[in-house]
């Protein structure tokens, strides 16, 4: 019996996009149900196994965070699309540029415009179903920490920490990190840290919770400059308002290895423990990894295990989202080795 309380629903396969358009080629989607099979390998080869299902959770525990209108589109999206006599499945086109208005346009790909962020968000007849899903592992894993202060992972995907409260980006819906966290302190945690180990700049989370001084947000990423979400994720984004000093970003060049990365890593929880944080929600990409197809970070398999520990060195309550992770059998090893860090 691993220490590690695992909430996972095969429902994610409902949301399968068949192809995204990458670097100006389509390919197969990275981000699909196969990655699942990959980590679920990967957790069985280390002997993590019997899962647990979440409970369902009602839309409120969305809607703290996500604005009504937007979590509506999510559901709606597809059959207007189809209603509208589109092909295939919903995928936005054109953004509002310094010009968002307070509602979105009528027609369905002027609506999905709106509440979009980048190219990379297909919604399929099912999506919302795994969407939701996602959300009550999420939940699920919140509340098991709130009752026993234990560990727990929401065995998610899609991801969620691209989405903001009201758009969608970087294969991300809904921000089950964010869900999570306000669900803490719903219950009652007073200051809640969020930690961001994806590869990719936590935009969504940093977005909603920026004016924020009880939430608490780390990022390590590839920096801005060179990498995706590409307008977030800079040293001098800090919070604003009363939330000034509870943002805290890290980007790192490519080709970082683990040394670098480690260092990044534990100024990021130094800030955590001044910050006196009652639970920690980890944003838990393993897209960091050397042979990971869409990002450059140079860690390597071991790498996980060493961090884990650090992370649970903190002692804190603890909730593990999965966020990204493409391509290779691998993610599976690193995220049981994560894992493995809690003991
Ligand atoms: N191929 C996460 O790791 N790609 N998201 C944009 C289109 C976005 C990755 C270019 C990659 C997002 C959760
Ligand atoms: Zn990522």
């Amino acid at each position: 019996m691993n220490p590690m309380k695992i909430f996972y629903t095969p429902d994610h396969i409902h949301h399968a996009p068949a192809q995204e358009l990458h670097r100006g080629a389509f390919v197969p989607s990275h981000e699909g149900p196969h990655r699942m099979d990959m980590l679920l390998a990967g957790l069985a080869k280390h002997g993590y196994d019997g899962f647990t299902p979440p409970n369902a959770y009602p839309m409120r525990d969305i809607l703290s965070v996500h604005s009504h209108p937007y979590v509506a589109f999510l559901q709606n999206a597809w059959q207007k699309w189809q209603d509208a006599g589109y092909s295939g499945d919903v995928l936005p086109m054109t953004y509002p540029y310094n010009v968002r208005r307070a509602e979105p346009p009528k027609d369905i790909d002027g609506e999905a415009g709106y509440y979009a962020a980048s190219a990379d968000c297909v919604i399929t007849e099912t999506s919302w179903s795994a969407i939701k899903a996602g959300a009550d592992c999420a939940l699920s894993a919140a509340q098991y920490i709130h009752d026993t202060g234990g560990t727990s992972l929401a065995l998610t995907r899609p991801p969620g920490h691209h989405a903001g409260r009201e758009y969608m980006a970087g294969y991300c819906y809904l921000n089950y990190a964010a869900i999570a966290a306000q669900y803490m302190r719903d219950a009652g945690a007073a200051k809640v840290a969020i930690l961001d180990v994806d590869f990719h700049h936590g935009n969504g989370t940093q977005d909603i919770f920026y004016a924020r001084d009880d939430i608490f947000f780390a990022s390590l990423h590839g920096e801005p400059d060179y990498h995706f979400p590409y307008f977030w994720g800079h040293k001098d984004e800090i919070g604003s308002g009363i939330g000034s000093g509870f943002n805290a970003n890290y980007p790192l060049p490519a080709g970082t290895h683990y040394s670098a990365w480690k260092e990044a890593l534990m100024s990021a929880l130094e800030r955590i423990t001044d910050f006196g944080a009652d639970a920690l929600i980890v944003s838990l990409g393993v897209d960091t990894f050397e042979n990971d197809p869409i990002s450059s970070f140079k860690l390597k398999t071991p790498d996980y295990a060493d961090y884990g520990r650090e992370i649970a060195a903190l002692n804190l309550p603890s909730v593990l989202i999965m966020e990204g992770g493409y391509g290779v059998p691998e993610i599976g090893d690193n995220l049981a080795g994560v894992l493995s860090g809690f003991g």
